[in-house]
């Protein structure tokens, strides 16, 4: 496994991502940024650890592929411009984890207070394991001894995937299809949801879950670290994510 290597995807990144500073013509969101990484141009930067690579699908869609299909790997990838954890934010993103039968681990969505070189552990560990101050939404597409099934999501707190703070069956594959996701939080009712969408013509998008959390308490800093992780163990996949943006105020 290669070892941390933040300052070169952070570079990389630099050149591929960037802030839009939202110009919002209505004013109503002129406090707000989008990070949007890939396709569209932008220079907002990623800290990307362990396996974590941006890399392109044949010259089209530049993607973060958290894992490339070996074994025992875990990355993670994280926006270097942090978010405001008291406040309200949004983001979306499609993944695509595949190329197993079936495959593992699995993703998840972070926001946390250990820094831009955070970076948990593989397998179970869905590449977070042992982020102690963070909060998770995992994707998890195997089934470990704590999980309900090879088919679900979970909130889990202080890095631990062995506890589910919320958990609930995944109304989509995860695995094998591309899917969108979006996670909310509402930063005055402390309130984190998560919604999935098939991305098949006519697929609606559901809500999974829907968890009361503080994700300034459990990460213990305001301004925090947005990403994601993912591992793979005995069993691989690879796993990308791509089209990630996220709405939040600027901290
Ligand atoms: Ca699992």
């Amino acid at each position: 496994m290669r070892s941390s290597r933040p300052a070169r995807g952070g570079l990389l990144a630099a050149a591929l991502l960037s802030i839009l500073a939202a110009a919002n013509a209505g004013g109503a969101h002129a406090a707000d940024h989008m990070i949007k990484p890939i396709d569209a141009g932008y220079t907002e930067a990623l800290a990307l650890n362990g396996t974590a690579a941006v890399t392109s699908d044949r010259g089209r869609h530049r993607r973060i592929e958290l894992t490339n299909g070996s074994f025992k790997q875990s990355g993670s990838a994280w926006s270097t411009s942090p978010v405001d954890l008291n406040g309200s934010f949004e983001t979306s993103f499609r993944a695509h984890l595949h190329h197993g039968r079936p495959g593992a681990d699995g993703i998840a969505f972070l926001a946390q207070g250990a820094g831009p070189r955070a970076l948990g552990g593989w397998g179970g560990g869905l590449g977070y394991r042992g982020i102690r101050r963070s909060v998770a939404v995992e994707f998890d597409t195997y089934q470990n001894t704590p999980d309900p099934s090879s088919n679900h999501l979970a909130v889990v707190l202080g890095g631990n995937p062995d506890r589910h703070a919320a958990i609930a069956e995944s109304s989509i594959p995860l695995f094998g299809k591309p899917f969108q996701a979006r996670v909310r939080y509402d930063g005055g009712a402390h309130r984190l949801t998560v919604f999935v969408r098939a991305l098949t013509a006519g697929s609606a998008e559901q809500l999974v879950l829907d968890q009361g959390v503080d994700l300034a308490a459990r990460t213990g800093v305001t301004s925090g670290w947005v990403g994601f992780t993912a591992s793979t163990g005995d069993v691989t996949a690879r796993q990308d994510v791509y089209d990630w943006t996220v709405h939040a105020p600027l901290p």
